[in-house]
């Protein structure tokens, strides 16, 4: 049994949005005509506090794209993204989330980041998709969403180590920096994954 995992497709990733991935809004129709090849879809939300401690705003001393140390572990200093009950932490009003049966809110806690739909960036703790998507017979995951180089690569990284055969749509996804997402690709391919 195959599932669809929708990644971040949240406004403030898209043009106009504060992490804007460029031609972002591209993956909106495409999903949705994903969507019924499925017969399970879930989704994540990326959902910060608004001091959540990725936010470059919260380190006056530091730039916007900058890598730190955020308690040992490297750390992007984003703009404010994503933040709780805001219009840019909403999903795009073009996607179809009617038959999407759950969505999994990942970067709560503001002292860690959350790129993975399955853990945090340090492994701390888990969202509980793992147990979701194995109670419901899934053996293989398809990925799409944004940002393909952040939460989608590190969501398929983790879904591998999961045990569940795993694939990134292509189409259905965009990168932040195309460069960055060659790379990581072809790391996940190594690793067993599989583009499609
Ligand atoms: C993401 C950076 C920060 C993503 C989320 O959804 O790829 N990237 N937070
Ligand atoms: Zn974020």
């Amino acid at each position: 049994m195959k599932a669809l995992i929708v990644i971040d497709v949240q406004n403030d990733f898209l043009p106009g949005g504060s992490l804007a991935v460029p031609k972002g809004d591209e993956v909106i129709p495409i999903i949705n005509e994903l969507i019924p090849a499925y017969s399970l879809v879930v989704a994540t939300q990326d959902w910060h506090p608004a001091n959540h401690q990725s936010f470059a705003s919260q380190h006056p001393d530091q730039q916007e794209f900058d890598a730190i140390l955020l308690n040992g572990t490297e750390q992007v200093l984003w703009p404010d993204h994503c933040v709780q009950g805001t219009f840019g932490a909403e999903f795009a009003p073009s996607l179809k989330l009617n038959s999407i049966s759950a969505i999994f809110r990942k970067g709560m806690n503001k002292s860690i980041d959350s790129y993975s739909g399955f853990y945090d960036n340090q492994k701390s703790q888990n969202t509980g998709l793992t147990g979701y998507l194995k109670d419901r017979g899934i053996t293989e995951v398809h990925l799409c969403g944004l940002a393909a180089d952040f939460c989608v690569y590190y969501s398929a990284l983790d879904s591998l180590n999961e045990g569940f055969g795993t694939a990134i749509v292509s189409k259905a996804t965009r990168a932040i920096d195309k460069s960055e997402f060659m790379e990581k690709k072809n790391n996940f391919i190594q690793l067993g994954g599989k583009l499609i």
